[in-house]
């Protein structure tokens, strides 16, 4: 095991060192060429999804300017002497993670390569800030190198079209990694492409899904709770219909001090609509694939999870019981028709459905009673679980006015008669729509 080590280190700082001077004295075996893996199918222009720059290129620097000394920083930008440095693994220049740098490919099809290495798991992001040209298609790709074969692994690319910037997130131990940025079309030896890799040292499970073609594969209602661990990070879900129908998406951010947003795409990824935080929407839907992509506007939280959910839009309600103080509830007759009794608090559980009588999973529920004093409202709200079951409950309700009376031979009842409503954005028809609210009574045996 140390002697491995010791071969690793060995062969970090050969290559940290490649193109300064051979005469390390260390042997060490030369990584194979790999082919950079292109999908057609991902190139994807960049009208379609639209580029988020929030790299600090004020900061940018150029990779390993200070171990490569003054001589290489003079050429970088000598496009003869360039094109020999960093093209392939073996003379990667290095650079670190949470840095922004630059760089520039010479000739169509040029490769630039860049190694890093990590001391502890997470999840690593790699971004590439494209040339702004349509001529001019750059792709990014990542590998980790395997210390027992010295062969590139594991690669991971991220391969739109001209002018959309490349991203693509790993799960990854500590170790040593190589990133390429090639050229699938074009170069340019005037303008730079800037790029940086961040660790995450803590993310949600759904990880690695930062670019579309790592997206996630939903069907069907559901809901998901995750972070964005970065305020680079992207959540990709891939989402297929099978049917035209209406539904409700609902998007919740409870973390202080950020913004994030839901951007909804077709399967061609031009962009349907966005959903900004802390809201909830009904859309019509018809088959088809589509994706979503929720990012931040702003900052991040990489322990406070957002709540994504989607839904068959509840247009119904059947409530189920509506508890409240003992010796008041259950539902009794005052002759207005039999209804649930109610005083201090409600509990309300019922199961939402759709227009065709499914359940409505995921969809949020709102309870509102209004009471007879100052007409004052009360309402809680929830979201339906998997069988579109809910419970909410309101504490603290005012008395009643004991506008109404109910004498039963042996006491009189006061009591009011107050709306129930069950909302899920627009108001559900329900089998429950009104409540006695318990006042008082009177012992009043005759
Ligand atoms: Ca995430
Ligand atoms: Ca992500």
């Amino acid at each position: 095991m140390y002697k491995k080590v010791i071969m690793v280190g060995a062969l970090f700082f050969s290559t940290i060192l490649s193109g300064v001077s051979s005469a390390q004295g260390v042997s060490v075996p030369s990584i194979p060429q790999v082919n950079l893996s292109t999908n057609a199918a991902e190139k994807i222009s960049a009208e379609n999804v639209r580029n988020i720059s929030k790299l600090n290129i004020a900061e940018a620097a150029k990779p390993k300017e200070s171990a490569k000394g003054a001589l290489q920083e003079r050429q970088l930008h000598t496009s003869a002497v360039q094109a020999t440095y960093n093209d392939n693994p073996n003379n990667a220049l290095t650079i670190g993670t949470g840095q922004v740098y630059y760089d520039y490919i010479t000739v169509e099809g040029g490769e630039k390569w860049y190694t890093f290495q990590t001391t502890t798991a997470g999840k690593l992001t790699a971004i590439l800030q494209t040339v702004q040209s349509a001529s001019v298609d750059y792709d990014l790709h990542l590998y980790r190198l395997d210390l027992d074969t010295y062969q590139l692994v594991e690669e991971y690319a991220s391969t739109y079209g001209p002018q959309m910037n490349e991203q693509l997130s790993r799960i990854a131990p500590a170790g040593i990694y190589y990133l390429a940025v090639n050229s699938y079309a074009g170069s340019d030896d005037t303008n730079p492409f800037y790029f940086e890799v961040l660790e995450s040292p803590t993310y949600d499970n759904a990880e690695p899904d930062d670019n579309y073609a790592y997206a996630n594969v939903k069907t069907g209602a559901f809901q998901v709770s995750q972070t964005i661990d970065n305020d680079f990070d992207q959540d990709w879900i891939k989402y297929t219909v099978s049917a035209d129908k209406q539904f409700t998406i609902s998007f919740t951010n409870p973390a202080a001090g950020t913004t994030y947003q839901v951007d909804i795409y077709n399967q061609n990824l031009s962009l349907l609509g966005t959903i900004t935080q802390n809201t909830s929407t009904d859309f019509n839907i018809s088959a088809g694939t589509y994706y979503f992509r929720v990012i931040s506007l702003s900052s991040s939280n990489a322990s406070q999870p957002y709540t994504l959910s989607i839904g068959s839009k509840a247009t119904q309600v059947t409530v189920n019981n509506v508890a409240s103080d003992p010796g008041v509830s259950g539902k009794v007759n005052y002759g207005y028709g039999s209804k649930y009794r109610i005083k201090n608090y409600i509990t309300v559980s019922g199961v939402a459905k759709d227009s065709t009588g499914a359940a409505a999973a995921y969809v949020p529920i709102t309870v509102v009673i209004q009471t007879t004093i100052n007409n004052k409202v009360y309402s809680a709200a929830t979201t339906t679980d998997a069988n579109g079951a809910f419970t909410a409950s309101i504490n603290n309700i005012q008395p009643a006015s004991g506008f109404y009376s109910y004498d039963n031979w042996v006491s009189i009842h006061y009591f009011d008669i107050i709306p129930l409503q069950i909302n899920s954005n627009s108001t559900l028809s329900s089998n429950e729509t009104s409540l006695y609210h318990f006042a008082y009574s009177i012992y009043s045996p005759h």
